[in-house]
């Protein structure tokens, strides 16, 4: 999948993506990332980006032509994308639903906007605006980062373990079960911090029940609104009545 990243920041983006499990995935060519900085689309000497607002005003506004610019230059390289993504506090949300249909795209751009604002004609070329939820921030590079991760794990072949992708706790709509690893006794450690017996048992029937009664559990206490659009098989359901029945007057 090719992806290509538009910023003025061009290093806040490429020293993240160049670490773990995306920079092995851009090493092998499973995923081809171009980061492009915007003032090398300016043509005047002081490679200017922005500009104050009509109407006046606090903070600077990014002009169009440059982003217009290299949109042209991505397309010319790199062939039609298959979407422009604007970065935006206006967008709608970002969920695992939205990193689904984007990791289905043969070549996403990203557009990373800033804090003070796009001007308005950018979103003529902008296919959508994304938002990865309520809060101010400086610009759009750190949530075009956050939508590229979770949009490349899902592409095929970039995530090694093919099962930690299909289980992952949002793909299946429920938190996670608790995890364990060695020792299963801290030395000198209290009862509550030994790993649960039933995980040393080797009954592979019950660990699974287990973690199917712990996601439901503390998706349910956590996370209710979750339990709305999961989809669980007839014992997950049967769990998770049983759940609520003990839970009735201790909320
Ligand atoms: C560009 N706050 O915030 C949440 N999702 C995206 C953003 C954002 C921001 C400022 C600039 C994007």
């Amino acid at each position: 999948m090719k992806f290509d990243i538009v910023t003025i920041f061009p290093a806040m983006i490429e020293q993240p993506l160049a670490a773990g499990i995306l920079g092995r995935a851009i090493e092998r060519g499973t995923l081809d990332v171009k980061v492009r900085d915007l003032r090398d689309f300016t043509t005047d000497r002081h490679r200017v980006v922005d500009d104050v607002p009509y109407g006046g005003g606090p903070g600077m506004v990014l002009k169009p032509e440059p982003i217009f610019r290299a949109l042209d230059a991505i397309e010319a390289e790199r062939g039609r994308p298959s979407a422009v993504v604007m970065t935006s506090p206006q967008g709608v949300r970002f969920t695992q639903d939205q990193a689904q249909r984007l990791s289905r795209m043969a070549h996403v751009v990203f557009l990373c906007g800033r804090y003070e604002g796009v001007d308005e004609r950018v979103r003529a070329r902008v296919t959508e605006e994304l938002s990865i939820g309520d809060y101010v921030l400086s610009g759009g590079e750190l949530p075009a980062l956050v939508m590229i991760d979770a949009v490349a794990r899902l592409v095929p072949g970039v995530v090694g373990d093919e099962r930690s992708v299909a289980e992952d706790s949002f793909s299946r709509g429920l938190l996670d079960f608790p995890q364990y690893t060695r020792p299963a006794q801290l030395t000198g450690s209290a009862e509550a911090l030994k790993v649960p017996d039933v995980l040393l048992s080797g009954n592979h029937a019950e660990i699974r029940r287990w973690r199917k009664r712990e996601a439901l559990s503390r998706t349910l206490d956590r996370r209710p609104d979750l339990l709305t659009g999961a989809s669980l098989d007839e014992e997950e359901q049967e769990i998770l009545r049983e759940l609520k029945g003990a839970s009735h007057g201790r909320d």
